[in-house]
């Protein structure tokens, strides 16, 4: 029975970007390192400079906030690197290894703990929730820039 649920289970989707900054820094393999020994299956990756009116979609929540307009100025200053992670749980563990959007509070051992010391230059997003999840990777993805496919190891990540 536990196998059936789990075969006809969605399997949950996250929108991960690297921002201009870890782009600019070298540190694209540094962060899809970590996804990738986590266990999450990379499904979406493209590099783009996104567009403002991309931008300001994505970031459309903060639209009154006062750091928005420097934010959009900075997330369209140079390529992203987009992408799509799939696994149980990944958003809500994407965000805990992304770690806290104040420096302060993010933690060693996380991708801001370890790698970020600035608010406004914090190297990566990660969607917050399953809906924005949705949201974002049909904002930035098509959908035949996805790619279903079976790791080999698989069977070494998950329970059947
Ligand atoms: P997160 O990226 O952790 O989801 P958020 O959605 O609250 O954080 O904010 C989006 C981005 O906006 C964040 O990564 C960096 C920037 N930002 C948030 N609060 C800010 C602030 N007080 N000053 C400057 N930039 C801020
Ligand atoms: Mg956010």
């Amino acid at each position: 029975m536990a196998t059936l649920v789990k075969t006809f289970m969605p399997t949950e989707r996250t929108f991960i970007a690297i921002k201009p900054d870890g782009v600019q820094r070298g540190l694209i393999g540094e962060i899809l390192g970590r996804f990738e020994r986590k266990g999450f299956k990379l499904i979406g990756l493209k590099q783009l400079i996104p567009s403002r009116d991309l931008a300001e979609q994505h970031y459309g929540v903060h639209r009154d906030r006062p750091f928005f307009k420097g934010l959009v100025d900075f997330i369209t200053s140079g390529p992203v690197i987009a992408m799509v992670w799939e696994g149980d749980g990944v958003v809500a563990s994407a965000r805990r290894l992304i770690g806290a959007t104040k420096p302060l509070e993010s933690e060693p051992g996380t991708i801001r703990g370890d790698l970020a010391v600035n608010i406004g230059r914090n190297v990566i997003h990660g969607s917050d929730g399953l809906e924005t999840a949705n949201f974002e990777i049909n904002l930035w993805f098509e959908s035949t820039e996805l790619n279903d496919w079976h790791p080999a190891d698989q069977i070494w990540r998950v329970e059947d």
